[in-house]
């Protein structure tokens, strides 16, 4: 079967996916960017290199379970081509020591309908993790006629585009929320700047977080990029170290959205959703005080679910608490052991990225103001 592109917004059912990969994924070295975002009490504050070898097979295996099961699902999995992150990387603007692996697929690919597009990302580290993709893209272009590969520009990242006073891991949290709430992020305004993992998609409207990976110009070059989508900036103060939209704000099925608590959408943002009937519910708690070792994220990869279809949802397997409030809403819960991957860049949500969903471009927000 030739592909074809097709993916409009993250509960039609799931036909072909990417999966990332574990192989020499590393801890990148320090930079503005990952040092602005790497939690100040993590344990990998200070560490340089390819991860733990028993960790990389760990969660390979663990990746490779979850293929199997989405393919016995009847869904298409591909995987990336992984270069070697473990080598010294530059631009004329800047020199890094290594790249980052080639983990989370949603972090760098946005598929809009027919297009894939590569995020510009923020952090110098994952500057080249696109070409990991280029080859799957490649045969994509090749196969679908009507596929659209698109790139956005990519950024310079020199010193102008991060604010420095994020240099220090001694900010401590309460001086974090107060610079979010104020949205003074790691990220300037200096260049259009974008994670593909901060956009959630409604169809017509996309929901943009701005936050750490993702500036305003970013979500400008978004709306101009897409003329015939609605485009709109969400913030979620309550994050000290606000990246990607997805363990915060994840919409289930038409109508519903889950919120993670502590970071509440504010209420002069609710207006599109309440005039639309579409629900926000808080999120239930994740079953874990902290993450896995060395993790960059939060213990809200707890909401970070891959749907299958409106009345399917892939979990976490000890998220036990958010497992139960999707099956209380109706939904087929299926457990995934997932928890030893979460340190190589994120969840169920943050290792893929969409191909093929069935179903086309809707209008969810036909009341817009
Ligand atoms: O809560 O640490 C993780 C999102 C990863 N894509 C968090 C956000």
């Amino acid at each position: 079967m030739k592909t074809i592109v097709n993916s409009w917004n993250e509960w039609d059912p799931l036909k072909h996916v990417i999966l990332g990969r574990a192989d020499g994924c590393c801890i990148p070295a320090s930079e503005p960017a990952v040092d602005g975002k790497v939690p100040e009490d993590s344990d990998m504050r200070g560490k340089f290199g390819v991860r733990p070898k028993e960790s990389i097979d760990r969660a390979n295996e663990l990746l490779e379970n979850f293929s199997n099961l989405l393919k016995k699902r009847g869904i298409k999995v591909d995987r990336p081509t992984p270069l070697n992150f473990i080598q010294p990387i530059s631009t004329p603007d800047w020199k890094t020591k290594s790249m980052f692996g080639t983990m989370p697929a949603r972090d760098i690919i946005l598929t809009v309908g027919k297009e894939m597009l590569e995020a510009t990302m923020s952090y110098r580290c994952r500057w080249f993790e696109y070409l990991n993709y280029r080859p799957l893209l490649k045969k994509y272009y090749e196969e679908d006629p009507n596929m659209r590969h698109e790139s956005a520009p990519k950024p310079r990242l020199t010193d102008k585009s991060f604010h420095m006073d994020y240099l220090s891991d001694k900010i401590g949290v309460q001086k974090r929320l107060e610079w979010t709430a104020k949205k003074f992020f790691v990220t300037t305004e200096e260049e259009p700047l974008f994670d593909a993992a901060d956009v959630m998609r409604f169809g017509k409207d996309l929901m943009v977080q701005h936050g750490f990976t993702t500036n305003l110009k970013g979500i400008d070059w978004l709306r101009r990029h897409f003329p015939n989508h609605r485009v709109h900036a969400l913030n979620f103060p309550g994050d000290p170290y606000p990246i990607h939209i997805d363990a915060t704000f994840t919409a289930i099925k038409p109508g519903l959205i889950i919120n993670n608590p502590n970071r509440r959408l504010p209420n002069e943002q609710r207006e599109i959703f309440e005039k639309n009937d579409w629900k926000i519910i808080d999120a239930a708690q994740p079953a874990h005080n902290e993450p896995p070792p060395l993790c960059f994220s939060s213990v809200w990869l707890s909401m970070n679910i891959l749907i299958l279809d409106p009345k399917t949802v892939c979990v976490e397997k000890s998220e036990v608490y958010q497992a139960e409030q999707l099956s209380n809403l109706g939904m087929e819960v299926i457990e995934v052991d997932f928890r030893d991957v979460y340190p190589f860049g994120g969840g169920l949500h943050c290792s893929t990225t969409d191909v093929y969903r069935e179903g086309k471009c809707e209008d969810y927000f036909p009341k817009q103001k």
